[in-house]
């Protein structure tokens, strides 16, 4: 477990302040922009970010699209968007666990071994957030050991109670 906890990382903060290679943004499905962090990565881009959105033609639930990053200091921004939490029995889980993972593999298939996630569906699509955050670590760990060239991977607290989780769930990680 050793390797995987030393390529991951828990940054408290603003994604949109990270030099990495690729950040992930939790948008909608029409990846026509929106609040929480999808309008701070618009924001930040400057608009030729939604102008090169346009042309994507949109993203299913669970899925990622790239596309550079503009202004951002980062090369790429990965768009994936998150399941809208009803109850947990409306495929949820699946959806949350196949974004990191779409994201991911995207990330590494363009040469982005640094990458930076935030937490996705926990902010206006409601997903519980320790149940998210369990779902975030699994689906890293997994990827971090199916490719190997991913140098670093940021998972990203924006407030403090996903930071306090992420926290445990990290020292739980490398007590393994
Ligand atoms: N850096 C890092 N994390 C952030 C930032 C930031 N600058 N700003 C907010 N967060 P949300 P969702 C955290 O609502 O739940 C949009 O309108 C926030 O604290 O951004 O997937 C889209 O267009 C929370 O922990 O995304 C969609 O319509 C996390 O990011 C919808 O919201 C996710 O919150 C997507 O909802």
């Amino acid at each position: 477990m050793s390797n995987i906890c030393e390529r991951i990382a828990i940054y408290h903060g603003d994604i949109t302040r990270m030099g990495v290679d690729a950040i992930v943004n939790a948008a909608n499905p029409g990846l026509i922009g929106g609040s929480g962090v999808d309008g701070a990565i618009h924001l930040a881009a400057g608009p030729e970010l939604q102008q090169y959105c346009r042309g994507l033609g949109g993203c299913a639930v669970g899925k990622a699209k790239l596309s550079p990053a503009f202004r951002l200091p980062c090369e790429a921004v990965i768009h994936t968007v998150g399941p809208i939490w009803v109850d947990g029995r409306h495929g949820e889980a699946e959806l949350l666990h196949s974004c990191y993972v779409e994201s991911l593999q995207l990330a590494a298939a363009h040469g982005h071994y640094t990458v930076a996630i935030p937490a996705i569906s926990t902010g206006a699509y409601g997903y519980p957030a320790g149940e998210a955050a369990e779902i975030a670590f699994a689906a890293v760990c997994e990827m971090l050991r199916e490719l190997p060239q991913l140098r670093k991977v940021y998972l990203v607290a924006f407030d403090n109670t996903t930071h306090d989780i992420y926290q445990l769930l990290y020292s739980q990680l490398t007590e393994e």
